[in-house]
């Protein structure tokens, strides 16, 4: 059941696909409070051991109890634990225990505080600074349930082609077509699967949109063709902002036609981002929409089929206005001798100079006919750069699938694209952090996601790349991305880049399985990830657990994140299969029982979990997706009786995929204590599969 109520004037951001009549009277679960000044708190006094999960993609822990997160998108490349929100404001939140079962969305393009216990720790307060906003209650018997109507709500999650599974390497600093096709000679001599090179801001002349350097890529279709010729696909990146500079085809077009961002006085607003001086296209508005939409087209012409879209935050470096204020406080400082904490306040000016609230107050939208001021709809800019991109997408080729994947989101541009988690560091916290979003951006609809693998900010050491991998081959999103002046972190710089290979390697065994899953979960409205407590919430201790997530119906994964460890505690919430990797073709498989479970992990090794009773089938790992052949299939579970198992297959290319066509059931029966399975057309090996 969704129940909605709404306060002020709430404003259109693009997440509602369905009609939901306003409800009358109280607020179910909350007490709300208005405050003449705008702002209003929906306020809940949960029970101590009460758990909230959701937020989408924030910091900590996966339970949000005990802290305040604020949905403000923010360029942001530290993610310390004293951060409150990065770059994308997904405000669902789910509450389970002794105050019920019940979701929260705030349907709010503004500033939002979730003060979640942490100014009073049995207290929640869920604060809309502006006051506008429609507030949707949604009440399931399961977690599982609550998230699938929030997804009804808004609508169904996007879909990527197959080879977005695939394995993809990226920098900051590739620039050329050589960095390109080095990056994939690397890989493919030394037979390291790969399916894509993702390019950075360097590609571009002078960093302006939809431009190419031709010094560095003199052809670029040709670039494309030769790649697609060895089985791999270059990813291109957009910012959100379009330099401002006279002759500059996109710049002069926007400026014509109106379509930036404009401030009170009418003159288009101007921040500087890496290409300079920059203005913001007005995505709120159709026309601006179609327009950036289009732009996209000349590189998919040249065959580009992948983007990824940055800065939509938007991030500002500074504006003019910001930088003469910085100027002046400067000179007054330095006029006279001044003291020592002086220039302390000068270091802090130009602190302030990046995305300050100030110049988020300076611009103004165009949403439905009304203007309205940047930092009441702050939250939904970048989304509605992915609806721009895949508009542009459609109309390119309305029967052909994109990847595309951004950095600052809010609900709605889940049926778009997908995300990344941002600027992560090298650090050992850091595969946790990216095991906790998995689930909360899965309950908002973002099943296509995954972070920086190696970590982007820092220096990466060898055991800390492989550990993440072996988290990253089960994230949608398995991408290794770092920073310009980090240490370079390709797997074929390591001298263990053999294990690293086989790693990968497993991943492509797998992408059949993920695929399936991935598929599944889309098209019924279903997550991907999630905590155990989706699961199990009978079981106190499933509920608690932070460092496992369940993948798809029938697996359960569990990385290393500590350096140095040689293995971890498990926590089975009921009798699980491990395999534990070294290879595709080296792994064991090792019942277990119900509880906790030391393993032992070297760091060529890691586990997956198959709940028992299930079946997953592998492929044989190949070089990339193009050469997976899907009609062989290694079946692995541990199962004691007759079971049958279903995966989703299609052209990988259809925008309309339909799950029943689409479907193809798989059973196994034991006979005299042997396994033998049947179906038409493939091929089954039932070697792995262990019977008791
Ligand atoms: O201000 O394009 O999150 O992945 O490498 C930094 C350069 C801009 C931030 C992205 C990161 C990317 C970087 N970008």
């Amino acid at each position: 059941m969704i129940y909605r109520y709404d306060f002020g004037t709430p404003l259109e951001t693009g997440a509602i696909v369905s009609d939901v009549p306003v409800c009358s009277g109280d607020i179910r679960h909350f007490t709300a409070e208005t405050d003449s000044s705008g702002p209003v708190s929906l306020t809940i006094r949960p029970g101590r051991d009460d758990i909230l999960f959701g937020l989408g993609e924030t910091l900590r822990s996966m339970n949000k109890r005990g802290y305040l997160y604020r949905s403000w998108n923010m360029d942001d490349f530290s993610h310390t634990e004293n951060k409150h929100g990065i770059y994308a404001s997904h405000n669902l939140l789910l509450f389970t225990g002794e105050c019920g079962l019940f979701g929260v969305y705030i349907d709010d393009p503004g500033d939002v505080r979730w003060d979640l216990g942490y100014t009073d720790i049995d207290l929640v307060r869920i604060t809309s600074v502006n006051g506008n906003f429609s507030c949707y209650i949604i009440e399931e018997d399961s977690l599982t349930g609550i998230c699938r109507t929030f997804r009804k709500l808004t609508g169904r999650s996007y879909i990527p082609p197959p080879w977005a599974f695939g394995y993809i390497q990226s920098r900051w600093g590739y620039a050329s077509s050589e960095d390109a096709e080095r990056v994939l000679n690397e890989h493919r001599t030394r037979h390291i699967p790969l399916d894509a090179v993702s390019m950075d801001i360097d590609y571009m002349d002078r960093y302006m949109d939809f431009t190419w350097d031709k010094d560095k890529i003199p052809d670029l279709k040709k670039l494309c063709a030769d790649m697609r010729s060895r089985h791999a696909r270059l990813i291109p990146i957009i910012d959100a902002g379009v330099k401002q500079l006279d002759g500059y085809s996109v710049y002069d077009e926007g400026a014509e036609k109106g379509f930036f961002c404009k401030k009170a006085d009418g003159t288009d607003f101007v921040a500087g981002v890496w290409p300079g001086y920059s203005c913001f296209p007005d995505f709120f508005r159709p026309a601006v929409r179609t327009w950036f939409g289009r732009k996209y087209h000349a590189m998919m012409d040249a065959g580009i089929e992948g983007f990824w879209n940055d800065m939509n935050e938007p991030a500002l470096f500074y504006t003019p206005e910001k930088l003469q204020e910085m100027r002046n406080k400067a000179r007054e400082l330095l006029k006279k001798d001044a003291p020592l904490t002086e220039y302390e306040t000068l270091k802090h000016i130009g602190s302030d100079l990046p995305n300050n609230d100030e110049d988020y107050r300076r611009f103004y939208h165009v949403l439905n006919g009304k203007t309205v001021r940047h930092d009441t709809v702050h939250n939904i800019y970048g989304a509605h750069m992915t609806m721009a991109a895949a508009e542009g997408a459609k109309s390119f080729d309305p029967d052909k699938r994109f990847l595309l994947f951004s950095r600052s989101s809010f609900a709605g541009a889940h049926r778009c694209g997908g995300v990344w988690q941002g600027d992560n560091s090298s650090w050992w916290s850091h595969i946790l952090l990216n095991l906790r979003m998995m689930p909360s951006l899965n309950m908002a609809g973002f099943l296509y996601c995954g972070a920086d693998l190696g970590g982007f900010s820092c220096d990466t050491t060898e055991d800390l790349m492989t550990r993440w991998l072996q988290l990253g081959v089960f994230t949608p999103l398995m991408r290794n991305h770092s920073a310009l002046g980090a240490r370079e972190q390709e797997v074929y710089r390591f001298s263990t880049w053999q294990d690293m290979r086989s790693v990968i390697r497993v991943r492509y065994a797998l992408i059949p399985y993920l695929y399936s899953e991935f598929m599944k979960c889309a098209l019924t409205d279903s997550m991907m990830y999630r905590p155990l407590a989706f699961d199990y919430p009978e079981d106190p201790l499933a509920c608690r657990v932070e460092d496992q997530v369940m993948l798809g119906e029938d697996c359960m994964i569990a990385p290393v994140y500590e350096q140095n460890a040689r293995g971890r505690c498990v926590y089975l919430p009921e009798a699980m299969l491990m395999i534990r990797f070294r290879s595709p073709e080296d792994a064991d498989l090792i019942p277990l029982g119900k509880g906790h479970h030391y393993i032992d992990l070297a760091l060529n090794e890691f586990p997956l979990f198959i709940r028992r009773g299930h079946i997953i089938p592998l492929v044989k790992a190949a070089e990339s997706t193009d050469d997976i052949d899907t009609s062989s299939l290694f079946l692995y579970g541990w199962i004691e009786k007759d079971t049958s198992f279903t995966i989703y297959d299609d052209d990988g290319f259809t925008t309309a995929p339909d799950l029943e066509k689409g479907l193809r059931h798989i059973q196994v029966s034991i006979r005299d204590g042997k396994a033998a399975a049947g179906s038409d057309g493939l091929s089954l090996s039932t070697d792995h599969l262990i019977l008791m």
